[in-house]
């Protein structure tokens, strides 16, 4: 019985892979009468692509109208051109690029950026299906609650409401003191106390920070306590003093 040893069975592929990238040049040779035969594949469809802001980070938030698009297509024949828009209208095509910096329109809230790609031979994503990515634009700084510091023998309680913030949430909190003088200019001042989000408890809408470390008894401690928002915006801040 004849048996083709298997080390030879590969060899049977090389003219066979030969053959077929013979072909896949054939495709792309538009302009050149090389050969008597039509290319056997017409490519009519549009570009097939994704755009995301900022990386698509999650939460996808910006407090900066300047942002990154990040875009990406494919195409049979290549993709050649993009055009992107703020609205649902494509008015400039430009040549199609992976990254572009944009400036969004001004005002909070949820934008949509949309694109429209072209390919090499013209053949466009319809205009009325552009792609899309979306952010969530918050340049509003939370609005402070009242901060209340009270003094016990080697410590200060400190309360404090929810605070209020449009467009993105509260993120975290931030609290900051001096010892004597004043309370910080603002919460990038002063000594930030250690471990406030872990060491913070909740009830009845009011968070609870007792502060004990680093205080000096019979001394003025004055206090700063800032909101962040999921955008990085950050309250100007509530004060209060105590003397433990
Ligand atoms: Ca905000």
């Amino acid at each position: 019985m004849l048996r083709l040893k298997k080390k030879y069975l590969s060899l049977l592929f090389v003219p066979l892979v030969l053959v077929f990238s013979g072909c896949g040049e054939d495709l792309f040779e538009t302009d050149e009468e090389t050969h008597a035969t039509p290319a056997p594949y017409a490519d009519t469809a549009a570009p097939i692509g994704t755009i995301t802001i900022n990386s698509g980070a999650s939460p996808n938030i910006t407090n900066s109208t300047s942002v990154t698009l990040n875009i990406s297509a494919t195409d049979y024949t290549g993709v050649s051109q993009m055009c992107v828009s703020d609205s649902t209208t494509c008015t400039t095509w430009e040549a199609y690029a992976i990254s572009k910096s944009w400036t969004l329109p001004t005002g909070d809230g949820l934008k949509t950026v949309n694109v429209w790609f072209k390919d090499t031979l013209g053949n466009a994503t319809a205009s009325a299906s552009p792609h899309s990515g979306t952010i969530t634009l918050d340049t509003t700084a939370p609005t402070d609650g009242t901060l209340t510091a009270t003094a016990s023998a080697g410590s200060i309680t400190l309360t404090w409401p929810v605070f209020l913030d449009t467009g993105s949430g509260i993120k975290n909190y931030t609290l900051v003191y001096n010892i004597g003088g004043s309370a910080p200019a603002d919460c990038a001042a002063g000594t930030a106390v250690a471990n406030l989000t872990a060491d913070t408890t909740f009830s009845g809408g009011v968070y609870t920070f007792t502060h004990s470390a680093g205080l000096t008894s019979g001394t003025t401690t004055y206090y700063r306590l800032c909101a962040t928002d999921w955008a990085g915006n950050t309250s100007v801040g509530s004060t209060d003093q105590a003397i433990p």
